[in-house]
């Protein structure tokens, strides 16, 4: 997978406000919030897209969904949305697994 802006980003290259780390994930705040949170996890493995995940991992993808959660928590948020945009014809514009976390506002249903 060819280098993105969030590998810089895990490699501190460049700046972002990173709100959570462990070992396998990253959170930071997204630079063009949709809503009042808006926040991204991503893992450190570099998956362009979720597309390419394979069966070994499968804990990573749990543990993303966790991350998001206690983030969520972090924040104060009791409903929160989760998406990800899997490909350029979903809106994918990173080609870096992430999984987005917006809150802070209500949600309407079916998305755009
Ligand atoms: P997507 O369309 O699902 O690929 O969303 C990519 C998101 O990444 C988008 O909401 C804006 C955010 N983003 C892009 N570049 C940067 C950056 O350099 N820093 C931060 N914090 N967010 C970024």
């Amino acid at each position: 997978m060819s280098d993105t802006i969030f590998s810089r980003i895990i490699d501190r290259e460049i700046p972002a406000d990173i709100i959570y780390e462990d070992e396998q994930a990253l959170a930071f705040r997204d630079i063009s919030p949709q809503a009042p949170v808006h926040f991204l996890v991503i893992p450190k493995k570099p998956i362009a897209k979720l597309s390419d995940a394979t069966p070994e991992d499968q804990a990573l993808l749990g543990h993303l969904l966790l991350v998001a959660r206690e983030v969520a928590a972090q924040e104060g948020l009791e409903d929160f949305r989760l998406n990800v945009n899997n490909g350029a014809g979903a809106s994918q514009t990173v080609f870096h697994l992430h999984v987005h976390v917006l809150g802070g506002r209500s949600f309407s249903w079916p998305p755009g």
